[in-house]
């Protein structure tokens, strides 16, 4: 993972995959992405949040019905708890797209 400088107030740093497509020139269409930052006030960043970051131009030409990836996972987890190990994307058709965090795991901090 890499953090881009894309640092947002109040939601932290972006960390993005290091062989992630748009990185190698190609245009952004989805890419899962964690954040940190101090959220205990200690002077260290830790994971706080895990975000899909997808196009609408992925939904609306690229998505092939439902489409399920793994998340990388972080060497160190911020505290102890249940973490998404997969997420899911789907067409639902006239009802829009849905972006679905799975198979919880739990881990140590
Ligand atoms: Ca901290």
């Amino acid at each position: 993972m890499i953090e881009d400088g894309a640092i947002v107030p109040k939601m932290g740093a972006h960390l993005a995959p290091t062989d992630a497509p748009e990185f190698d020139g190609e245009e952004w269409q989805e890419t899962l992405i964690w954040g940190a930052a101090d959220v205990d006030g200690d002077g260290e960043y830790e994971n706080n949040y895990v975000e899909p970051m997808i196009t609408v131009d992925y939904f609306q030409n690229h998505l092939d019905g439902v489409e399920k990836q793994d998340i990388a996972q972080p060497d160190v987890y911020p505290k102890d708890g249940y973490y998404p190990t997969t997420y899911t994307v789907r067409d639902l058709g006239d009802g829009g797209y849905a972006v679905v965090m799975e198979e919880f795991e739990e881990r140590s901090a």
